[in-house]
């Protein structure tokens, strides 16, 4: 019911009074303060890789890795132009390393991870010890670790950076310094910490050497893939799914970072998954295969036909199906951790 004109007035002439005083009525705000379910102005998007590449390569014609400091095209949302998101906490970029580049040493507050894209044969260097990347790989740069970026290869080489930029910048925490070196010194042997950590054993006498992020650096695709493949043989398919892993802290049993969970999946071929909503957005990279993903947001349908380096983002409470006629591995991280400490995160599976 609609209130008298005179009260209406009234209560304009209240708001314009009170304005320059910092001061506003919240029962005007109110019904979008607390939404009675996430209304987040991300939207669903996707970006092809056969698209995206040639601006990368134009990219690299354009400026040298050191002279950009990280040479990095990033993903933003449609829905969040101008912030560097790709969700409203989570940022997403493809960063390209041509032959004999360095990305020079740096250290931030914000965790990274990598996964490989395209091309064999950078490295990231962290805390003295370096990482070879491969196609599919899942490479962590934890908060405040120098780390820098180059690369041996004979061509170029493109990864996903997965950050937590947004969120970090919504709590105003983020401090970064630049090394002394432009790479760093390595220390440690390549390999030495999946040797220590990575193999379900870890030295009898040890501490967590990067606090509540794992201590292993690169989880290699080739043995996610063998885990994945197994199970698509041997075990039960999940409807929504598929046969989905998630990587772990292997000191904690917990997520590999602090502030972003990660993930991989196998679509068998001719996989129909049915639906479910997360509040938790994901991006999503099309790792092998091709694929359907269908989204829905009331009344809005968006169907993206996936194919492999392709990007996509599923927003926070959206519902999303995975189809793949030919089979499909997808990788995927989000801020499910952060959720879960907050106990806020919630799920649903339809039927
Ligand atoms: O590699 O350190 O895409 O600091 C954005 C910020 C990559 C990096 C990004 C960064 C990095």
């Amino acid at each position: 019911m609609n209130a008298p004109d005179a009260t209406l007035h009234a209560r304009q002439q209240l708001y314009r009074d009170m304005d320059p005083h910092n001061l506003t009525p919240l029962w005007e705000v109110l019904h979008a303060l607390v939404p009675q379910r996430p209304a987040t102005p991300c939207v669903p998007a996707h970006w092809r890789y056969e698209q995206v590449r040639p601006f990368l390569m134009r990219a690299g014609q354009a400026i040298t890795a050191e002279e950009a400091v990280r040479r990095v095209l990033i993903l933003e949302n449609p829905g969040l132009r101008g912030q560097s998101a790709v969700t409203q906490s989570l940022y997403a970029g493809l960063q390209l390393i041509l032959p004999g580049e360095v990305a020079p040493a740096h250290r931030h507050t914000q965790s990274a991870l990598r996964f490989i894209v395209e091309g064999s044969g950078a490295y990231t260097s962290v805390d003295g010890e370096r990482t070879t990347m491969r196609p599919g790989d899942f490479i962590i740069t934890p908060s405040w670790t120098f780390h820098d970026h180059g690369s041996d290869a004979d061509g170029p080489v493109v990864w996903l950076d997965g950050l937590d930029i947004p969120m970090i910048r919504f709590f105003d925490a983020g401090f970064a310094e630049n090394g002394t070196a432009r790479s760093q010194e390595v220390t440690r042997a390549e390999g030495t910490s999946l040797a220590r950590f990575g193999h379900n054993m870890v030295p009898v006498r040890h501490e967590s050497p990067f606090g509540a992020t794992s201590p292993i650096f690169s989880y290699p695709y080739e043995r996610s893939l063998e885990a994945l493949h197994r199970l698509e043989r041997n075990a039960p398919i999940d409807p929504w799914d598929g046969v989905k892993l998630r990587y772990v802290n292997p000191l904690t049993g917990g997520y590999p970072m602090p502030t972003m969970a990660t993930f991989m999946q196998k679509l068998p071929a001719g996989f129909q998954g049915q639906g479910w909503r997360q509040t938790d957005g994901a991006v999503y990279s099309v790792v092998e295969g091709t694929g359907t993903v269908d989204i829905e947001w009331g009344d809005k349908r968006w169907s993206f036909e996936l194919a492999p380096r392709d990007h996509f983002v599923v927003p926070s409470w959206h519902t999303a199906r995975l189809r793949s006629r030919s089979g499909c591995v997808l990788f995927s991280y989000s801020d499910r951790p952060v959720q879960a400490a907050l106990s806020i995160h919630k799920e649903e599976r339809l039927s």
